[in-house]
């Protein structure tokens, strides 16, 4: 809470193009909290160095985002819209954080695990903390609320246990965040491998619906999105290929699973592929003619950061002098 009102944080890191699980997991679900809460949306720019990226291109997806952020709906007058490495209180929380943090904690995480076997080469330190940064983002707000994907469900229960252990130690500093996740949509399946996370570090692009494809990759990728052989569209374990087709389907027509499965009864998966890829490009449509007009003005997104930054950089601080107060820094 900042005084009375509710507050929400979230963030999508500028790792590479956007895709539909990004969207529908998170920040389709960001803008109906613009109303009713103090929200806060940020590029999380300092988690995207946890794997090496290309620094020209992580500038670039750092516009993007915050472009894309816009273009689905997030009106900068009534959003903190900010770049997270442009409020240096996250990486200062975000190491005192790390001493409240446990290894043990940090080496349960799934992500980890994933990301230390996709990168082999480069299990950086801070590849192992991220978690602990994700709080200090969380916590730097006294957020109440963090609209997320179902992935990122455990880093935010560390979250609340960081803020639960620091508030006990040191007396009631931090507000504990409860998750947003939006069950309807909660994980989006890679269209190649439908037991994977659609990720936009897949290195397979048909594995992946980007927000700013063509319709005609659009059509292209649903056309070719591993099924199963039974041709029925029904929900149904262990088809996850077509489980995951309706998910995305539903999700931009707002049909029930019901309604999908009469309205495809007897017929065969390639009307079907192609409703969905129909669906999907005339549901991002909006996004893509948005994010054009925007992007094309790079003073105006750097003036979003800058008063972004600004606004969140003046709340930050505020629980940043109570948490150097409550650890015994000298001011
Ligand atoms: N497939 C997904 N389904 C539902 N939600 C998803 N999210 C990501 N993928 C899906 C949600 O998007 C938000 C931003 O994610 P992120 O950028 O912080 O990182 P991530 O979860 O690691 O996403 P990616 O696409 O898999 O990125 P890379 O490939 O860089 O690791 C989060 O709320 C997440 O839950």
């Amino acid at each position: 809470m900042l005084g009375e009102q509710k507050v929400v944080f979230s963030g999508v890191q500028p790792s590479g193009n956007l895709t539909i699980g990004n969207y529908l997991g998170a920040i389709k679900n960001f803008s109906r909290f613009s109303d009713t809460y103090k929200t806060f949306y940020c590029v999380v720019d300092l988690h995207a160095i946890t794997v090496r990226q290309v620094p020209a291109e992580l500038r670039r997806r750092t516009y993007e985002t915050l472009a894309l952020y816009m273009a689905c709906g997030l009106d900068e007058k009534k959003n903190t819209l900010f770049v997270q490495s442009q409020v240096s209180a996250h990486a200062e929380l975000g190491w005192i954080l790390d001493c409240y943090t446990m290894f043990g904690e940090l080496s349960r995480m799934t992500q980890f695990k994933d990301k230390s076997a996709k990168h082999a080469q480069n299990i950086n330190a801070g590849l192992f903390t991220y978690p602990s940064l994700m709080a200090a983002d969380i916590l730097l707000y006294q957020t109440d609320v963090v609209p997320v994907g179902i992935d990122q469900k455990q880093h935010l229960e560390l979250a609340r246990d960081i803020a639960l252990r620091f508030n006990q130690l040191h007396g009631d500093t931090f507000t504990v965040p409860d998750g947003y996740i939006n069950t309807d949509t909660m994980k989006i399946m890679s269209l190649a491998e439908p037991t994977a996370k659609m990720s936009k570090s897949d290195p397979n692009p048909n594995a992946v619906v980007y927000i700013l494809d063509t319709k005609d990759d659009i059509m292209r990728k649903f056309k070719r999105a591993v099924t199963d052989s039974e041709a029925c569209v029904r929900m149904a374990e262990g088809k996850d290929g077509i489980n995951n087709l309706i998910t995305i389907y539903r999700a931009f027509t707002g049909k029930t699973v019901e309604e999908v499965e009469r309205e495809f009864d007897g017929r065969g998966y390639g009307d079907f592929k192609e409703a969905v890829g129909e669906a999907c490009a005339e549901g991002l449509r909006p996004v893509r003619e948005e994010f054009a007009r925007l992007s094309a003005d790079k003073a105006f997104l750097e003036s979003v950061m800058k008063n972004g930054a600004d606004e969140a950089a003046y709340y930050a601080r505020k629980t940043m002098s109570k948490v150097r107060r409550k650890l015994g820094f000298v001011n």
